[in-house]
């Protein structure tokens, strides 16, 4: 093994940074930069907290504490101006370390303290980047029970159970992962619709800040525009796009216009969940034969805006895939609480148990798509071997 640096906290200017080194050479590395507070020299010590600065030859480039974590595995606690960050991690560098992603640091010092499966080594990954406490949750349940158990106990059974059951097994998983994922990592949930149907009001509404323009002329909203909140478990990234007519993709000249219809269509192909309002005060709300397109197969609620005015909308011409709904006023904020319900119960987050045995990478994904596949033991075998034992993605 070498000696690995990385940085451990955020990009951007913060109050304290922390680089951390650990390897074979850590300790001779801290030795030659770090020059303890005082005139004694430094005592490396795991558990041990040092405070000193951190020099390139005769230039003092901060004043630091040192984290003694263990043998060879140290925590720079720099201040937190990313020029400074730069600097010691060039110095890093130069005297032998590799630098690498906080994420291959953090998984070679907890290889080095025990034994670890790859499913255990990625939630620990994975639960520091989740966006909500139960995703971090779900997480930590995949490192001794969730997915690393069940495929301890698909080896250990792999003679009496049938390709079948296992197949039926990796398919509710793959199922589950999905909900997981959105509590996990969040969810995008596109605002899509007719011109003028409220959707910039929505966005503020759910946001709580005036984050969008409002005006009663159509096509106010042309670039998109994003917010984030928190519904319960799930941290939606909402996203305001321009209202969708077939007339205004097509009007001659108006490239902006254009420009507009073209990037919500497209965004519209990321969306996770489609939030489609329509207007209660229009007896005409034209669905856009694109959106209808790019929505199919994809989860959608509509949002029959504009509550507070006399209903003159037809619901019962919507096709049946657009059925689900929940009625709302934004301006007047009546219905959300009943939205966001909704929301958690189409993204199927309503009730999940934290427990469940889930994928939360792109690799554990593969592997059990392929085990779904898999016809014989010696197959099986090796994709579980592979699920438990293979190279890191996170
Ligand atoms: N009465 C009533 N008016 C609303 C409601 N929601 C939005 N409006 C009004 O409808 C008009 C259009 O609202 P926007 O939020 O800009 O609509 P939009 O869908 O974003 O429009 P585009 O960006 O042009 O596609 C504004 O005058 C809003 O004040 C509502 O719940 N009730
Ligand atoms: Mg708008």
């Amino acid at each position: 093994m070498s000696t690995f640096a990385a940085v451990m906290t955020g990009k951007g200017t913060g109050a304290i940074s922390t680089v951390a080194v650990f390897g074979d050479s850590a300790e001779a590395i801290i030795k030659k930069i770090f020059k303890l507070a005082g005139t004694k020299p430094a005592i490396l010590k795991a558990g041990k907290i040092l405070l000193g600065t951190i020099s390139d030859g005769c230039e003092t480039i901060d004043h630091v504490t040192i984290g003694c974590e263990g043998t060879n595995n140290f925590a720079i606690n720099c201040h937190g101006n990313p020029l400074i960050v730069e600097m010691i991690m060039e110095l890093l560098q130069r005297q032998g370390a590799r630098l690498v992603t906080a994420e291959e640091l953090l998984a070679k010092t907890l290889r080095a303290e025990k034994p670890i499966d790859t499913i255990a080594l990625e939630a620990q990954l994975t639960q520091a980047r989740a966006r909500t406490i139960e995703g971090a949750k779900i997480s930590a349940n995949q490192i001794e029970g969730g997915l690393s158990k069940t495929a301890r106990e698909w080896l250990e059974n792999i003679d009496t159970k049938t390709a079948e059951q296992i197949a039926a097994e990796a398919g509710q998983i793959l199922e589950a992962s999905q909900t997981a994922r959105l509590i996990i990592f969040g969810c995008k949930a596109v605002i899509a619709g007719p011109p003028n149907s409220g959707k910039s009001t929505l966005l503020n509404c759910l946001c709580g800040r005036q984050k969008a323009i409002v005006t009663d002329i159509k096509g106010t909203t042309r670039d998109w525009v994003a917010a984030r909140c928190r519904m319960e478990t799930l941290s939606v990234e909402l996203i305001d796009t321009a209202g969708l007519d077939e007339k205004l993709a097509t009007t001659p000249k108006d490239t902006i216009k254009k420009a507009a219809q073209q990037k919500a269509i497209q965004i519209l192909e990321e969306a996770d969940l489609v939030l489609l309002v329509l207007d209660n005060s229009e007896t005409c709300n034209p669905l856009d034969e694109r959106l209808l397109e790019k929505i199919a197969g994809k989860k959608v609620l509509t949002v029959l805006n504009k509550s507070d005015l006399p209903a003159r909308f037809d619901v019962g011409k919507l096709p049946e895939e657009l059925a689900e709904m929940v009625q709302i006023s934004a301006k007047l904020g009546t219905g959300i609480e009943n939205l966001t319900e909704k929301i958690r119960q189409v993204c199927g987050v309503a009730g999940f148990d934290l427990k469940t045995a889930v994928c939360i990478t792109g690799r554990q994904e593969g592997l059990l798509e392929q085990l779904k596949a898999a016809k014989s033991r010696e197959q099986m075998v090796s994709i579980i071997t592979e699920l438990l034992n293979g190279r890191l993605s996170v």
